[in-house]
């Protein structure tokens, strides 16, 4: 099957950080939404979903390490929307960001996931982001997925 399949999707008791990037905020506001409406169908309350925003995707990662060190939530979910332009600037964001996110799950033992699009052209944003292809909820569910894993060992 194509997609992500779920195994665990109680989040009773969970609290979640969402770290959104506000470059594109068109599309990241759209995945933040689904993300919290993920997170409410698995029963994460809403009290327990601490989001900020951050300038662009390139500020998203250190968005995280504060919400891991400060908030002390049991996961964060990464959200900023990237879209190639005419220089090398979407390669070298793109590289840090996922290299950066990567670095706090080996660092902490908080699961950061990784809901950062790096998108060729705008459609390509638009389509991912908006209506039923918008993957901003199985990043929601992924988030309490790992939070489990991470907290409970199931
Ligand atoms: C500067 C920039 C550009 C050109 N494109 C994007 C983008 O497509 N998506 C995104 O999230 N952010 C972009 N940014 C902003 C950078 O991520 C960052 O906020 C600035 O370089 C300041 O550090």
């Amino acid at each position: 099957m194509k997609g992500i399949t779920f195994q665990h999707t109680k989040g009773e008791g969970l609290h979640i950080g969402i770290v959104q990037a506000r470059w594109n905020n068109e599309y990241t506001d759209s995945l933040t939404q689904a993300c919290v409406d993920a997170l409410n169908t698995c029963g994460v309350q809403q009290e327990d979903i601490i989001v900020t925003q951050v300038p662009g995707s390139y500020e998203v990662v250190r968005g995280a390490k504060y919400m891991i060190e400060e908030k002390k939530v049991d996961a964060v979910i990464a959200i900023g929307v990237l879209i190639k332009g005419e220089t090398m600037h979407f390669e070298y964001i793109s590289d840090a960001v996922s290299k950066g996110l990567m670095d706090l799950n080996i660092a902490y033992d908080i699961p950061v996931i990784f809901g950062v699009l790096t998108c060729l052209t705008e459609e390509q944003a638009r389509e991912r982001s908006v209506g039923e292809k918008n993957h901003g909820g199985g990043w929601g569910m992924s988030a309490v997925e790992m939070a489990r894993l991470i907290k409970n060992g199931d």
